[in-house]
Formats: C-alpha cells, sequence, structure tokens
C-alpha cells in the first residue's frame, strides 16, 4: 500500500577517481525512491552501475516513473516485481523501499554486525602504494585484492606482498575475466605458497571454467557468470556464490538463488556495487539473514559524502545495521534534488 512516491536524483563526490565503463569518475550518480503510506516513509535506492549493469539511469528513471505510476494505481505491487520484465537497479529499489515502509517500523531495533572484507583495487594502491599492510592493521579478516589491470608477474608479485603483509588473513583474488586459461593456471602455480581462499572470474572465455577447475586447488567464485543467460552451465563449477542483488534481480531473487546455493552447500557472499546509505542497510540487511560469512561490503568507502547529513560510520571489518527508519530530514539535500513525485488522487 502506498500514498505517494518521490524519487530523487543523487550526485556523490568520491575520494579519488574510479574506473568504470572505460570512463574515469569522480561522482556516484543515482536515484532515491520513496514510499509513503500513513506518515511511514521507505527508502530505497536505485544505482545502475555504469559497465556492470545494462540499464542505465535514464532507463533506470524512466522505468522507476513507470512502476510508480502502475504502483499508485494499483496495478502492481513490489512484492510480486519478479513475475514483470522489470531492471535489477529498479527492482532493488522498490523491494527496499517496501521492505523498510511495511516491515519496519513493525521489527525490533537491536543492532547487527556484519563482518566485510576488505576491497584492494589499484585506484586504492595507487594512492596509497605502501599500506599494503592496511588489511591487518584496521582489523579485517579477509581482504579481496583485484588483479587483471597489470602484467600477470606484477599480479602474482603484488598478492605476495599482500601476504606477507597481511598474516593469517584470508585472502581472495577477483580477475574480472581478464586472463586466458593459462594465464589463469600460470597465477595459480604461483600460489602454491600462498592460502588463496578463492578466485572470482579468472577466465576472459568462460567455456574453459570447468577445465580451471579440473587443473586448479583454489576454489572458484562466480560473479559476473551468474547474471548472465548461460549461468546454469557454469554454476556447478563454483563453490561460491558473489551476489549484487542492486545488479542482479533486487532482494526476493537473490533470495532465491541464495536457498539454492545453500541447499548444494555453496558459499553466498553479499556483495555492494558502490551504493550509499540506503542501498547499503539493505544489503546488510540481507546479509544478516544468512549464515556467518565474511561479506564484500567494502566499496562504501570510496565515497567522501553520503546522502545523511549525520552518515553512520559503514565502513571497516565489521559494520553495524542500524534499523532506524529513514526520515525525509535525515537527507543532505545539497547532494539529492527531487525529480518526480506523485500522490494517490
Ligand atoms: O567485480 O566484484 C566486482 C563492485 C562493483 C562492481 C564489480 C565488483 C565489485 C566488488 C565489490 O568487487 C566488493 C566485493 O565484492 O568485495
Ligand atoms: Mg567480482
Amino acid at each position: 500500500m502506498v500514498d505517494s512516491i518521490d524519487i530523487y536524483r543523487y550526485r556523490l563526490p568520491l575520494t579519488h577517481t574510479i574506473t568504470w565503463n572505460n570512463t574515469n569518475n569522480s561522482t556516484r550518480d543515482g536515484l532515491l525512491i520513496c514510499l509513503t503510506c500513513d506518515n511511514h516513509q521507505g527508502w530505497g535506492e536505485i544505482s545502475p552501475l555504469p559497465g556492470f549493469s545494462l540499464e542505465s539511469l535514464n532507463d533506470a528513471i524512466e522505468q522507476a516513473i513507470t512502476y510508480s505510476n502502475f504502483y499508485l494505481n494499483e496495478q502492481f505491487s513490489p512484492l510480486n516485481l519478479t513475475m514483470t520484465n522489470v531492471w535489477p537497479s529498479v527492482q532493488f529499489g522498490f523491494e527496499l523501499g517496501e521492505y523498510y515502509q511495511n516491515i519496519l517500523h513493525h521489527s525490533p531495533k537491536h543492532s547487527v554486525f556484519i563482518k566485510s572484507c576488505m576491497l584492494m583495487t589499484p585506484e586504492l594502491l595507487e594512492k596509497n602504494s605502501n599500506q599494503l599492510n592496511e588489511p591487518i592493521r584496521n582489523g579485517y579478516k579477509a581482504v579481496k585484492i583485484k588483479v587483471g589491470a597489470k602484467l600477470l608477474n606484477q599480479d602474482i608479485n603484488l598478492v605476495h606482498q599482500v601476504c606477507e603483509a597481511n598474516p593469517d588473513i584470508e585472502l581472495r583474488i577477483d580477475a574480472n575475466r581478464s586472463w586466458s586459461l593459462s594465464e589463469s593456471l600460470d597465477f595459480v602455480g604461483e600460489m602454491r605458497s600462498v592460502p588463496i581462499n578463492f578466485i572470482e572470474e579468472p577466465l576472459k572465455d568462460i567455456h574453459g571454467l570447468g577445465k580451471f577447475t579440473q587443473r586448479s586447488p583454489i576454489p572458484l567464485a562466480l560473479d559476473e557468470t551468474l547474471r548472465e543467460s548461460e549461468a546454469e552451465k557454469f554454476i556447478e563449477y563454483a563453490q561460491v556464490y558473489i551476489l549484487k542483488p542492486s545488479l542482479y534481480g533486487g532482494i526476493s531473487d537473490s533470495l532465491k538463488i541464495i536457498d539454492d546455493a545453500l541447499f548444494t552447500g555453496k558459499r553466498c557472499i553479499i556483495s555492494s556495487s558502490y551504493e550509499t546509505g540506503i542501498g547499503m542497510n539493505g544489503l546488510l540487511e540481507l546479509a544478516c539473514n544468512l549464515p556467518d560469512e565474511i561479506h564484500g561490503l567494502d566499496t562504501y568507502r570510496i565515497f567522501k559524502e553520503d546522502i545523511f547529513k549525520s552518515p553512520s560510520p559503514l565502513i571497516g571489518p565489521n559494520i553495524e545495521l542500524h534499523r532506524n527508519s529513514i526520515k525525509k530530514n535525515d537527507l543532505n539535500f545539497d547532494v539529492i534534488e527531487k525529480v518526480w513525485e506523485r500522490s494517490k488522487l
């Protein structure tokens, strides 16, 4: 049930530029959606990520307006969004808004902590080249190293250095499909002395994933592949699923995949895609319903500001999920602009 819907556009400055879709970005742009019923506001976030989402921000705005009109005319409810052809980011936003509007003000407000894995990107290393021990210094229990942008030998050296600088931390590798099968096996061969927990998306050509897993003692994690139409053919090779609800299926579809995955003994890691505090809250809610795991929620560190006037700390090895309901007054209107509103007639 909803009385009115407001859609806002946000633009947040980043601490350093980052490359998405071969373009350098100094801001993150996206949408917030506010569903109001009987004075209860439910806030959701719709933020397609350039280069990763199929939909653009304009596609998302257009569809968010269409579905807001449907919702206000009682032609659909976010609870059955999966039946329709909706973009993942839009589905995530509506589901989150609906969740906060319906459920949150009935649920207990006790706080929960979720474990998070530090993300070491080439951009971050460029900024602090001699900060290889940052994960352990900050109390992280896991670090994910992004590889594939440099020569294979440079990546191998980097992983060895990070391993030495951070004893007893879980090491994860994400190659974002940069390597040939032989390069990936060369990498694995050079990791005999390094306890790598998993390698995410090693291969340019995913048809080699079967051969990779036959020859690699390091478990395979899938991310991009899970979101593709041929996913079914490859999921058998993965021991770990990296789930990004803003990029795939929102909350409800993620929960379905999680059910299947846990049933077949796979690990599920909830992973962020540069969401603001509102999207982060949704990811934390989802993560706290899963078996104990170190989730991939470290993208929030790139924000210089959040959409809140007083943001809660959402970076670090243990992130607290605050279950306070969000009020319009909590938001920083220097970085947010209303782009659409409608009330029920
Ligand atoms: O490749 O896993 C990726 C964030 C946005 C887009 C793509 C990716 C990521 C992350 C998130 O790496 C952090 C994580 O999974 O630990
Ligand atoms: Mg990945």
